[in-house]
């Protein structure tokens, strides 16, 4: 036996191909290339969102659209390479979402994931397993899948925070489900601190509780003054990873695995003038700045960035980061696809061969 030639003309392929439409099939072989290519080749353009340009444009939606309008008045990061898709990469959602003072957003439910991280505020709050989470700058908070959750603005200034979805993953596998609760707020059933008292005392959990495997932390707040201190502490000693600096994850507190199971979230700190190593893996992740300035290099892509910028690197990119301050460090706040991608058993990281990328 032997690999066939067959030659047949031009136009009689062409026929050929033109008849096919008709029936709803259509040829493997003339696509095999853009199908088969040896490494995943992403349309997400690395891409950076500048506070500078989109915190007025954010203000000036309060002052076009109520909750009443927009159920939640946020506006989309749509990356400029996915030609229009509620997207900032292939998997993951980021907007900013706004909550003006004596403004609610009325309780719902949905099948995506979602968290919030505060980029603006002097308090207000999340709603959610009915406790009203803090919302001040820094904080992590989740809303987990099919959790009812409504925000609150108590207080006399804007709230402003970074969403992130795992909308696209969702749309791609057609798991939407939405659900309106009858009640513009949810009721209040939990005192004040106890999803942090309960959850997030070091390693000590609840011993009442059923253990059962959960792909989501029953943690809901992560409090930037822990973060921080966390990573302060750690700074003074550990190097950290060669390609991100010092980088924690927000774990799920029972199974120390990522903090949702489509979403694992990271902060880092970059320290004075530190510039990482290249590397690249397999999911894609949106960048929040918290504190501080720098750049990050994709391929041949520099994004420079400074506080309360969000950007996204897209999967199977070399990549590597830049603190540009001599004296400060840099805060990074972050979200990828990894639960998805591991889960998967899809995951790949390299290095880079010449330790960094060119130029
Ligand atoms: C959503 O429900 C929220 O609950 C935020 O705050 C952003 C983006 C797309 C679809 C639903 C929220 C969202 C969203």
């Amino acid at each position: 036996m032997e690999i066939s030639s067959v030659n047949a003309t031009e136009a009689e392929l062409q026929a050929y191909y033109d008849g096919l439409g008709a029936y709803n099939v259509a040829p493997l072989w003339t696509v095999l290339g853009d199908i088969q290519a040896r490494e995943p080749v992403s349309k997400v353009t690395p891409y950076v969102w500048r506070w500078r340009d989109v915190r007025p444009l954010v203000i000036r939606a309060t002052a076009l659209v109520g909750t009443e309008q927009a159920e939640r008045r946020v506006l989309r990061l749509m990356n400029p390479g996915l030609g229009g898709r509620t997207a900032t990469t292939q998997t993951l959602f980021g907007g900013i979402q706004t909550v003006m003072p004596g403004e609610i957003a009325p309780a719902h439910r949905h099948t995506p994931n979602a968290l919030r991280f505060i980029i603006e505020s002097d308090g207000g709050y999340t709603a959610v397993g009915g406790e009203r989470l803090p919302m001040l700058p820094g904080d992590l908070v989740l809303t987990p899948s099919w959790e009812w959750h409504d925000h609150g603005n108590d207080t006399q200034n804007p709230m402003i925070w970074l969403d992130g979805l795992d909308l696209p993953l969702m749309s791609a596998l057609e798991m939407t489900f939405h659900d309106q609760y009858p009640e513009d707020t949810q009721p209040v059933t939990e005192s004040p601190g106890s999803s942090l008292a309960k959850y997030g005392s070091i390693a000590l959990q609840p011993a009442w509780e059923e253990h059962g495997p959960t792909g989501t932390s029953p943690l809901m707040y992560y409090p930037w003054t822990r973060a921080r201190a966390a990573l302060e502490r750690l700074a003074t000693g550990e190097g950290g990873s060669p390609y991100d600096g010092v980088i924690m994850e927000y774990t799920n507190p029972r199974t120390g695995a990522a903090a949702m199971s489509t979403m694992a979230c990271f902060i880092q700190l970059l320290r004075p003038g530190q510039h990482t190593l290249a590397h690249r893996h397999t999911t894609s992740t949106v960048y929040h700045v918290v504190e501080g300035r720098g750049s990050t290099r994709v391929g041949d892509t520099v994004l420079e960035w400074e506080e309360k910028d969000t950007f996204c690197v897209p999967g199977w990119a070399f990549h590597e980061h830049t603190n540009a301050s001599p004296s400060e460090p840099a805060y990074l706040f972050s979200f990828t696809d990894a639960p998805v991608i591991k889960g998967l058993q899809l995951y790949r990281e390299e290095p880079h061969p010449s330790g960094h990328l060119p130029g």
